[in-house]
């Protein structure tokens, strides 16, 4: 796939030399190093990228210097402040600012310096609480938002808006992928700010190795949430910036949904855990489901491959030797 995709790009394209600069803003966290790691696999050279000490994204003047002196020519925004349900719920002034501050930024800035292509990226948490189920990409601003993430939706939705503004107003193009729940390597595993996936492949390993006899689970267990491997996800991301220049976003979904209950059992089974599950009800819930209608994605070509056990089973390999070897 990886290699088909690679020379739809080459064809035609104007990602077509391997040497064209890139900017992956955000090339440490799970998505931008998923991203790094398949452009690297496709043969792309120039790829520029800033951790977050030697270029703060919020501050305004950095990002213009940044872009006057490296003028990239495709830019792939996944630089975001993001977190779990409890860190959603818990700081809404950095979610919805630090989120605004980085997407302006580095849309404003791109446009301005010339950058030929930017592709913006969001999440499921954009739609309505109760929107139509899966989700189409017209279900956008039809309906009240989960309060437990409004602030980062708004700050996702403004950054839609912006690409569609300076597409409509500039004719650049700029581009808008909505991916939904992700997980895989580079994922954040703080005990309480992270996503469940991740909060619960760690609870369970530790439960594992201290032989407790019980693991806790958050809320009822019964909402449901699809899951997409972050490489899956990157895939998606080079496939759309090859094939894609229109002002809707385009939702990147796996179509692979279970309840968190199911989440919970596969998680303890793929780690080991032989304890109990129990479950802490006086955690929130959040959205009762945000099922991505992905078929507009899938009509210009494009499908996952990573099985929701595969992926866990990659990951947990990755945790045991990246988190747990380096805290050892
Ligand atoms: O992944 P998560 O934090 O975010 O939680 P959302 C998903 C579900 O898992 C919720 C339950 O029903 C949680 O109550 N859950 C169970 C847990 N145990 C745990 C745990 O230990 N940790 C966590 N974090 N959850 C996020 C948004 O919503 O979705 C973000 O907050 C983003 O903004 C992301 O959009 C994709 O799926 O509810």
């Amino acid at each position: 796939m990886a290699e088909t995709i690679g020379s739809e790009i080459t064809s035609g394209s104007s990602m077509s030399e391997k040497s064209a600069k890139i900017f992956v803003a955000g090339h440490r966290g799970l998505v931008g190093s998923a991203i790094v790691r398949k452009l690297e696999e496709l043969g792309f050279t120039n790829l520029v990228l800033r951790t977050h000490h030697e270029l703060d994204l919020t501050r305004q003047a950095d990002v213009e210097s940044f872009f006057a002196q490296e003028k990239p020519v495709y830019v792939i925004l996944a630089a975001a402040k993001v977190g779990g349900i409890h860190a959603n719920n818990t700081y809404p002034a950095d979610f919805i600012g630090v989120n605004l501050q980085i997407q302006t930024n580095v849309i404003h800035s791109a446009y301005e310096h010339g950058v030929k292509k930017l592709l913006f990226l969001g999440s499921s948490c954009i739609y309505p609480k109760f929107a139509p189920q899966p989700i189409p990409e017209s279900a956008l601003l039809t309906g009240p938002l989960e309060p437990t993430n409004e602030w980062y939706a708004i700050a996702k939705i403004a950054g839609i808006k912006t690409c569609q503004a300076y597409r409509i107003q500039h004719g650049w193009d700029a581009i808008s992928g909505m991916p939904t729940n992700l997980y895989g390597p580079n994922d954040n595993f703080h005990p309480q700010n992270s996503h469940v996936l991740p909060a619960l492949m760690r609870r369970f390993h530790e439960a594992k190795v201290n032989g407790a006899e019980e693991v806790v689970v958050w809320g009822t267990g019964s909402p449901l949430r699809e899951f997409l491997h972050v490489d899956d996800l990157a895939d998606a991301c080079v496939f759309l910036l090859g094939r894609y220049s229109g002002l809707e976003h385009v939702n990147i979904g796996s179509g692979q949904e279970v309840t968190i209950k199911e989440l919970a059992e596969l998680v303890k089974e793929v780690v080991g855990f032989e304890g109990k599950l129990g479950w802490d009800c006086t955690k929130p819930d959040g959205t009762p489901r945000k099922l991505m209608d992905s078929s507009k994605l899938a009509s210009l070509g494009w499908t996952p491959k990573v099985s929701l056990r595969d992926g866990l089973r990659q990951t947990y390999d990755w945790y045991l030797e990246n988190v747990c070897a380096a805290n050892q």
